[in-house]
């Protein structure tokens, strides 16, 4: 009996892991908009971060001359006036680090006119170890609990 309801216990912890809201900063795929300010011959911000699944809008804006930004890996790209602000929108649906560009040849230091982007995964892995680590302390009490059984059947 006392196995039966470790089993329960067990099973509810695995909703509960699977399923019980976290809080604020891993919750489900938002809306993001970054303004990234592009001069000769750099962005700033030069880094992002965000989640998997976030729907995101760069807005770029440059100071000086025409400048670009190509995201590697996703392949979308925008480009800005001088003095402009131009919008790109892509969702980041794959997780992992992505330079971006400048793809408009904007002078002599343009090649290295370069950022990063990184795609973190949500708590969806966190969620898998967890429901992997209960899965495995579950073994023991389910085994034994079919072991107990079959020396029941066989003490009759
Ligand atoms: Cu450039």
């Amino acid at each position: 009996m006392i196995r039966f309801i470790s089993l329960v216990v067990l099973f509810a912890a695995g909703l509960a892991v699977a399923f019980a809201p976290l809080p604020a900063p891993s919750i489900a795929p938002q809306a993001r908009t970054l303004r990234i300010d592009a001069r000769q011959f750099a962005y700033s911000p030069s880094e992002l971060k965000v989640n998997l699944g976030d729907t995101v809008t760069v807005q770029l804006v440059s100071t000086d001359v025409v400048h670009g930004l190509y995201v590697d890996g996703y392949d979308v790209s925008v480009e800005a006036d001088p003095g402009q602000t131009a919008t790109l929108t892509f969702v980041a649906d794959r997780s992992g680090s992505f330079r971006f560009r400048c793809n408009v040849t904007c002078g002599a230091m343009h090649p290295f006119m370069i950022g990063k982007i990184t795609v973190e995964k949500n708590d969806l892995l966190f969620r898998s170890v967890g429901l992997a680590t209960l899965a495995v302390i579950g073994v023991f009490p389910l085994s034994s609990l079919l072991v107990e059984r079959k020396d029941r059947a066989l003490a009759k």
